[in-house]
């Protein structure tokens, strides 16, 4: 009998089929389409019997259907940047932070570990490295601005278990950002270093879109050196 929420079965999420069984009738429970953890965890069936009789006769029981988790949420980066860094810094200095986040309702499926991506085409691999629970970027290097100004880097957040969606060879979730790191030493000079950001915003503008196959949010902030 549906009920008046989702968790109830308003909805129709399950259905009853009927089977015979030499003279036993069995009423087995089934699912019309997926289900999904991340919107609801845990579904209160009621269920009603009757017989055809002449005098009809009812019961009703409750069924408790319980979800378990799997791994079919991919973390996804909550923002989408450009950083700065002062040419002449020691190596080690902070950059920035970035931060993804996987809606999984449990752990490891929701734990989030990052990486700088090791392919020949990221740039800034031999430049900067990550933390790989925290995120924090840190430079490898000191910059010379005169040598190269801006640096692309590709840093990856990945899942912590086997992924549960089609075609993943059982590995986790993952997915990559493009973030363009420039290095500068016009600290003080706000219009000279807004002329930087505007050439780097047109760059990424046409080649910075994301390669891979996940929306991402397309806010891109800016922090003009004060
Ligand atoms: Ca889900
Ligand atoms: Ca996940
Ligand atoms: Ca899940």
């Amino acid at each position: 009998m549906p009920g008046s929420t989702a968790q109830t079965n308003k909805f129709h999420t399950f259905y009853l089929q009927q089977r015979n069984e030499q003279s036993v009738t069995w009423a087995d429970i089934k699912v019309n389409h997926p289900l999904d953890y991340e919107s609801i965890k845990e579904y209160n069936l009621t269920i009603r019997v009757e017989n055809n009789g002449a005098q009809q006769l009812a019961s009703e029981a409750t069924a408790y259907i319980v979800l378990e988790d799997v791994n079919d949420e991919i973390p996804l980066f909550t923002e989408r940047e450009q950083e700065t860094v002062l040419e002449g810094e020691p190596v080690g200095s902070k950059v920035t932070q970035v931060n993804a986040i996987d809606k999984d309702g449990t752990f490891p499926n929701n734990k989030v570990t990052y990486y700088v991506v090791d392919s020949d085409r990221n740039e800034g691999k031999n430049y900067f490295e990550i933390n790989k629970d925290t995120g924090e970027i840190f430079t490898k290097v000191m910059f010379d601005r005169e040598k190269q100004g801006a640096y692309a880097l590709e840093v990856e957040a990945r899942d912590g278990a086997a992924s549960a969606r089609p075609n993943s060879n059982a590995q986790p979730n993952s997915v990559e950002l493009d973030l363009a790191n420039t290095s500068t030493h016009c600290k003080d000079v706000s219009t000279y270093c807004q002329h930087e950001y505007k050439r780097l915003d047109a760059a990424l503008g046409s080649a910075g879109a994301p390669h891979v196959p996940v929306s991402l949010p397309t806010f891109l902030s800016h922090r003009v050196p004060s």
